[in-house]
């Protein structure tokens, strides 16, 4: 197949429209000659109703409001090519994952609780959806940031997403699951504990929505060309590394910069800094379905990359914005019932609820079953059949028949078969049983992964999800709510559980709170059911812990602290070694506008300590100046660098900045650089950078902001 290039999507480009230089029209293309005044008898009225000029343009303004999203209505696209880089021959068929090709696609990151308008920073699991514009069709991979589901059934979907909304009377909280509807749900339902503990842990405050994981979350299938199918999850593996926030800082930057990931994320592909994730799977023989301690098919599980360890078969690029947030990233329509040949779907009742309730919220969001000739849902190698007519029809089908079959139109379009190809195809599997709604034994073990996760978590980590826990928990009204989850998390680790129940005044139980094993048993009639013994109690994939040889600081955003006086010589040595590196540096001042240099030169600065907080930054440096002595006096800059400090950050002093710390809350560490502490000091706060966060320094934490 020819290699293609990412701008190669004629189905989007050829909409593109540019106002520059046109006369404007009406939206029939009528010129209009004045687009200020409404047409009167006389200049003081009264309005005619023969205006069809102002009655064209108020009928479309009166309908610029599509529902959102029920879920993950907040959300940031791009777009990207991903290419195959490994030979999957034998396992699947998709053209698109043949060694070599490249393949267009488009990407939404979401968050999934909050309003369209709400803040990136909540805390929450990020959808990542991928939609791959691939010579036999589009393939959507709708996953998520973290690999597991609240629950495993989707019949029980519309609940668990009720109960995290706002609440029904007082629609309160916004984007937030710290309420009494969500924890009431959740210490009802015990095979919500493994993805809580995801959802309490950092992996629900991305750092940025390019140091996310992603996952497909269940089983699906690859299809050979001789139809053999083998298991498969699917795994984004972020070339940036996982990253999360502190949530003192999560909280501020939702007040400082509620866009904040929409803008990273923008900003980074307008600097041609591209995102770039691996995709990676984990490949099961359909003879190894039964061969674990928990169920392949129970969407509330992982399979530790130990027992399969995850092959990386190909790269995904964002290199474009979208040119039009609406028309692109908004009439995205995902639906993980779009696969292509080569990929199946698995029994994952989950799953399975998923194929039909994607196509139904399209149709009824973007108003009618011709959705997919919407430019950013058009398959870029054409769709033909015989479905015709419904709102807004976009495509002339020619020709006076529209059936199948028909001789009128020569028997087109034909089937994949007549012409002898191969087309999409259902894997072959034998499916014997009775007609029962019921749950399988194999799903009853709600604990032990749970277990496994908070095992392999790093000590920071494990005491910010007793931090979060016990967040969430305080603001939960009712105590026989914190009991009954209290007495949940006891079963996966009484450690977390006594530490959480210390910070919300209580003593967990021991055993499960009636109610629960009484909802419980609905499903599983005998439970609780004796878990099989684990093959792994822990894993060394699931902690965001940055390892020594890891770790980048390519488009982190290092603030340089400075104001009129400051020395060039010291900001430009430090710029250029942290551009080097692919950094982003900042001029943050006491001013925006016109920066005096000590030198006389002048410098533009977009941000000052007025518009911006330390929490939008990743590392601080202050260089040389005269400003010095102004900003000791600077009660604004020295929360900077005591909130930097705090959210475990790198600081960088020049050596006259250097007495600054002693207005601080600063103690010297590894990632507190002093020019004097030696010629070293540029290179040792990279390293720190690097790092992300110095997580050890909130043991001793004493800054108080
Ligand atoms: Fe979704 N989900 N979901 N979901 N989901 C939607 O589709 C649904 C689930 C996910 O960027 C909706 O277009 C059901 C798991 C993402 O546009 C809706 C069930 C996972 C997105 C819907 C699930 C997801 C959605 C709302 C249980 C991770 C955003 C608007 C059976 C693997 C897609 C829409 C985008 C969106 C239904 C569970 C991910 C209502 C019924 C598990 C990333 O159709």
């Amino acid at each position: 197949m020819k290699k293609r290039k990412n701008s190669d999507a004629p189905h989007i480009d050829r909409h593109v429209v540019d106002n520059m230089n046109k006369v404007m029209t009406t939206n029939d293309g009528v010129p209009v000659y004045d687009n200020n005044n409404t047409l009167k008898v006389g200049d003081r009225g009264p309005s005619l109703q023969q205006d069809h000029i102002f009655f064209d343009k108020l009928m479309h303004f009166d309908r610029e409001r599509i529902p959102e999203r029920v879920v993950h209505a907040r959300g940031s696209g791009a777009h990207g090519y991903f290419e195959a880089t490994a030979d999957m021959s034998e396992y699947t068929s998709a053209d698109f994952l043949k060694k070599g090709t490249v393949t267009p696609l488009f990407v939404r990151f979401s968050t999934v609780a909050g309003f369209k308008g709400s803040t990136d920073l909540a805390r929450d699991v990020r959808g990542f959806s991928v939609k791959f514009y691939t010579q036999e069709g589009n393939y959507d991979l709708v996953g998520n940031s973290i690999p597991v589901f609240f629950i495993q059934d989707a019949m029980n979907f519309p609940d668990v997403i009720h109960a995290v909304k706002p609440e029904p009377n007082n629609e309160i909280p916004q984007a937030a699951s710290a309420h009494d509807t969500f924890w009431d749900f959740i210490s009802l339902m015990p095979e919500s504990a493994h993805m809580s503990l995801w959802v309490m842990s950092d992996r629900a405050i991305p750092r940025s929505l390019r140091m996310i994981e992603g996952f497909g979350v269940h089983t699906f299938k690859f299809i050979n060309s001789a139809g053999k199918a083998t298991f498969v999850k699917f795994h984004w593996k972020p070339k940036l590394g996982v990253h999360s926030v502190a949530w003192n800082e999560a909280q501020k930057i939702s007040g400082f910069d509620s866009d904040f990931h929409r803008r990273d994320l923008w900003e980074a592909i307008e600097n041609g800094q591209f995102p770039q994730w691996d995709l990676g799977v984990q490949l099961i023989a359909e003879e190894d379905e039964m061969k674990f301690s928990f169920d392949i098919l129970d969407p509330t599980k992982i399979i530790p990359e130990e027992l399969v360890p995850i092959k990386i078969i190909g790269t995904m690029t964002l290199n474009r914005n979208p040119e039009n947030f609406f028309a692109e990233t908004e009439q995205a329509a995902f639906d993980p019932g779009r696969v292509v040949p080569g990929i199946d779907f698995s029994d994952d009742p989950l799953l399975q609820g998923r194929i039909f309730s994607y196509m139904d919220t399209q149709n009824y969001r973007l108003g009618g079953p011709n959705f997919h000739e919407l430019p950013i849902n058009r398959p870029i190698n054409g769709k033909y059949n015989n479905q015709k007519d419904g709102f807004a029809r976009m495509d002339i089908l020619k020709g006076n028949s529209s059936y199948f079959p028909n001789s009128q139109g020569n028997g087109c379009p034909f089937q994949a078969m007549m012409k002898g190809e191969v087309g999409y195809q259902t894997g072959k599997q034998q499916v014997d049983g009775q007609k029962v709604r019921a749950r399988s034994n194999s799903f009853a073990d709600h604990f032990t992964q749970a277990r496994l996760f908070f095992h392999s978590l790093s000590a920071e980590e494990q005491n910010h999800m007793i931090n979060a826990f016990s967040f969430e928990l305080s603001k939960v009204n009712k105590e026989e709510i914190r009991k009954r989850e209290l007495a949940i998390l006891y079963q996966v680790e009484p450690a977390l559980a006594n530490a959480i129940g210390k910070n919300l005044g209580l003593k967990p139980s021991k055993s499960l709170d009636p109610l629960t094993v009484k909802f419980a048993k609905q499903n599983h009639p005998n439970y609780p059911i004796q878990p099989n013994k684990p093959e792994v109690e822990k894993s060394a994939f699931l902690s965001m812990k940055v390892k020594d040889d890891e770790g980048t600081i390519a488009s982190r955003k290092i603030a340089f602290l400075v104001d009129d006086g400051v020395s060039k010589k010291s900001v430009d040595i430090m710029r250029k070694a942290l551009t080097k590196e692919g950094a982003m540096v900042v001029l943050v001042s006491s001013h925006v506008g016109s920066l005096k240099y000590k030198e006389g030169d002048m410098e533009e600065v977009q941000h000052s300590y007025l518009t911006d907080g330390s929490v939008c930054f990743d590392g601080f440096y202050t260089p040389d100046g005269d400003m010095v002595d102004k900003l000791a006096q600077n009660p604004d800059y020295l929360q900077f660098i005591n909130e930097g400090y705090r959210h475990c950050k790198a600081l960088a002093f020049a050596k006259s900045a250097e007495k600054l710390m002693d207005k601080s809350f600063i103690e010297k560490d590894s990632a507190v650089n002093c020019e004097s502490s030696g010629s070293n000091w540029i290179n040792d706060f990279i390293q720190a950078l690097k790092k992300h966060r110095i997580w050890e320094r909130e043991n001793s934490r004493k800054v108080p902001s």
